[in-house]
């Protein structure tokens, strides 16, 4: 008997179907697009995890004060035995949490990556050999059956990959997250918060070009994936504050005219010259949104936790 159980939800072909459906969709409209989660391919994971130590990039480091100052509460105030993690990655952040909950307790780490999750499970029943694990491969902004373990749960999603999400989206996926939940569980979620433009744009754009090699990297999965010919040089990293929807926007814009065949497809795309193609939107909320949108998913914002510098919220919400 394994140690944890691993559950796959997801068809062998998911990714590659969804790949092939977002190039189609994103590159024949206008303007251009392709979705975030694209992104983190083994490369992309890299880079982003590079992300997380700049100096420019406070996201992590803000989370991770307010986790290790507020764990004892979060855990005193949900009481959870189970530990449900949405989008769970390398499972670090969840560490601070697992120390705090009452043993015997399970943790149900859901990502789309079987081996982060295998990594995860391995190196955390190091660490708790009493853990129950249950590790879901299934992507979360996705109908999600949870496994029975013992109540009550805390859902958490961190990181501030929420803001990913375009409104509607996040709308859709807070229902169906109030949908897992019975009385007496909650959701624990990371949100990074209105600030400076300035800093908010050097945050994903800084000066040691980490941030437009993550950007750049997309490309690169297209090409790999789909057989694409998309030469990276060819286009410029963008990164811009919307305050109209309040969100950062990523962007690559094409340098000069051009076309890039999708041989998969069997589809040419032309780009003009300047031409920008969206890749990400990262938004910021304020206390007040953040409760407004949880009480449009018929959820209560019980607690509000920011760092000492007010950067990042991590906010806990019942049903
Ligand atoms: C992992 C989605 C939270 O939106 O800040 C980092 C990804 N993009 N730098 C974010 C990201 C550019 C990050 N999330």
């Amino acid at each position: 008997m394994s140690p944890y159980q691993l559950t796959r939800t997801l068809p062998e072909d998911a990714t590659d179907a969804a790949l092939r459906a977002d190039v189609l969709h994103g590159l024949t409209r206008t303007p251009k697009s392709l979705p975030p989660k694209w992104f983190y391919d083994a490369r992309g994971s890299e880079l982003f995890e590079e992300i997380t130590t700049l100096d420019e990039y406070y996201p992590t480091r803000a989370e991770r004060e307010i986790l290790l100052a507020r764990a004892p509460e979060i855990a005193a105030a949900t009481g959870a035995r189970t530990l449900v993690e949405l989008g769970s990655g390398s499972s670090e952040k969840t560490r601070h949490l697992l120390d705090e909950l009452p043993v015997p307790h399970a943790y149900v780490p859901v990502d789309v990556s079987e081996s982060a999750l295998v990594g995860a499970a391995e190196s955390l029943l190091v660490e708790r050999p009493g853990l129950q694990v249950h590790a879901l491969i299934a992507d979360f902004t996705k109908e999600l059956e949870l496994p029975d373990t013992p109540g009550p749960r805390l859902v958490a999603f961190l990181g501030g990959t929420i803001g990913n999400l375009l409104p509607d989206e996040r709308a859709d996926f807070l229902a169906s997250v109030r949908a897992m939940l019975v009385p007496g569980d909650a959701l624990l979620l990371g949100t990074d918060l209105v600030k400076d433009e300035s800093v908010l744009v050097r945050a994903y754009d800084d000066a040691s070009g980490v941030t437009a090699a993550f950007n750049k990297n997309v490309l690169a999965v297209v090409d790999r994936e789909l057989g694409a010919d998309f030469d990276p040089a060819d286009f410029d990293h963008v990164a811009l504050w919307n305050s109209d929807q309040r969100w950062i926007e990523m962007r690559l814009r094409a340098r000069r005219a051009l076309t890039v065949k999708i041989r998969e497809l069997d589809l040419v795309v032309a780009f003009e010259a300047g031409e920008e193609m969206r890749t990400e939107v990262s938004a910021k909320f304020t206390e007040d949104s953040v409760r407004t949108e949880l009480a449009g998913a018929g959820m209560e914002l019980a607690h509000w936790w920011t760092d000492e510098a007010e950067r990042f919220a991590l906010s806990l919400a019942t049903a």
